[in-house]
């Protein structure tokens, strides 16, 4: 009731202004972002013998309550979802698999997600997918498509035509575009002598791969490039020049993830120019702590800019959300709640700008007029309208879902033995 009459006068307020704050709840209701089912387990997986990570990516800490396995994990979920407004989508990697325990990555199929796709039915739920080129033994001495040995580039071209497969059944059982993203780690420590090489054979490895053709209304191939990882600090193969060219040359997709540029440069200012010359571009939002860190996504510029670019731009329909951190420090399904509530107050903080003015203004030449309005703004009554939209979407308000995860933690996650 309290929030009812908060939310009553905050709408009059954005009305005076020319937003309104109904259409913007309907708008928001619309975009499904998708959730990365790793940061249940810090990456491990179910087809990673041994559970060890590697790649060059690592999740710190160790805060009890790992989920063991697929049902721990789908539970944990579940259990985030509760408290996320809206409908969504869930991000799988190959590794979550479940198996015999004896299919090679590179024989996966959809028979394997049975489990998965059956629990994305019943709960609304997308799906989007990634091939798992790290965390094997074919991976370890840190190649993959790019490998020089070509029965190991083999391997993981038969794993991302699998993985293809894979995302194109999900698509088209849940009459909704899957995402199969490809990232690879390849890359070297130190300074390499021939750049192009392995570069060449990644060229030809994307190549077989998207050589089999297969349904672009419910598939669509991303790619994801990154400047360095742990052991790759000197040359990643997949660099942002590599995939945004080969993308825009055979009309695929990239994947810009946050933490994967120079620690100066903005995926917020790549998005404009980007949606010039590519039909669809996937986020993976993540925060970089002075390196690919993976923290948890907080409400900060950077998040916001991107939402205003998004909805400014008016891109929803051809920009893909997906979230892309691990934090073992912290209860795992309040990271996912806490990344995913700022992802969605970002879009929904982007879709209450009075946009048309603040363009008008720009057009003018009213520069004054443009900050005046872009700093009064900030501190508009936006928490009462996302309140009112966690109340409509039937999640507990503010952190209200805080007591209900700790209760889910004493009562579950602390009973789990690791
Ligand atoms: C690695 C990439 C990649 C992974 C996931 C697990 O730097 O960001 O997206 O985080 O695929
Ligand atoms: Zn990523």
């Amino acid at each position: 009731m309290k929030n009812k009459h908060s939310y009553i006068q905050a709408g009059e307020l954005y009305a005076e202004i020319g937003v309104d704050t109904e259409e913007a709840l309907k708008r928001l209701a619309e975009i499904r972002i998708s959730l990365h089912c790793w940061q249940g387990d810090d990456v491990r997986g179910f087809l990673n013998s041994g559970g060890i990570l590697t790649g060059g990516i690592t999740a710190t800490g160790n805060y009890p309550g790992t989920a063991r396995n697929a049902c721990e994990l789908r539970q944990d979920m579940e259990k985030a979802f509760r408290y996320i407004p809206g409908k969504h989508k869930v991000n799988l990697h190959a590794i979550y698999a479940e198996t015999d325990g004896k299919t090679g990555r590179d024989e996966i199929e959809p028979v394997h997600f049975t489990h998965w796709l059956e629990w994305a039915q019943s709960n609304n739920l997308g799906l989007d997918f990634n091939p798992t080129c790290f965390s094997h033994p074919l991976s370890a001495d840190g190649f993959t498509l790019s490998h020089p040995d070509k029965k190991t580039r083999d391997f993981w071209i038969r794993h991302c035509k699998a993985s293809r497969r894979i995302g194109e059944y999900f698509g088209n059982q849940l009459k909704r575009k899957c995402i199969t993203n490809i990232w690879i780690p390849d890359g070297y420590k130190d300074v390499p002598v021939d750049r192009l090489a392995p570069r060449e054979r990644l060229k030809e490895s994307l190549d077989e791969i998207f050589s089999e053709k297969i349904d672009s209304r419910y598939h669509t191939d991303s790619l994801e490039s990154k400047l360095f990882g742990i052991g790759s600090e000197s040359y990643v193969v997949g660099s942002h020049e590599f995939y945004l060219g080969y993308a825009i040359k055979n009309g695929k997709a990239v994947c810009l993830d946050t933490g994967h540029f120079h620690p100066t440069e903005t995926v917020s200012n790549k998005i404009s120019s980007l949606s010039l010359f590519l039909e669809e571009i996937l986020l993976h939002l993540s925060r970089p702590v002075r390196w690919d860190s993976d923290h948890v996504v907080i409400l900060d510029n950077e998040l916001e800019e991107i939402a205003f670019e998004i909805i400014r731009n008016d891109l929803t329909e051809r920009i893909y959300i997906g979230l892309d951190f691990f934090d073992a420090s912290i209860n795992r399904i309040a990271a996912w709640i806490i990344g995913s509530r700022n992802v969605i107050k970002s879009l929904f903080y982007a879709m209450l700008e009075p946009v048309t003015l603040l363009k008008k203004c720009e057009q003018e030449g009213d520069y004054t007029m443009r900050l005046a309005l872009l700093e009064e703004m900030k501190t508009y009554p936006f928490g009462a309208v996302w309140d009112e939209y966690c109340e409509r979407s039937g999640v507990p308000v503010r952190e209200k879902w805080l007591p209900e995860i700790k209760k889910y933690e004493n009562d579950i996650l602390l009973k789990r033995k690791q």
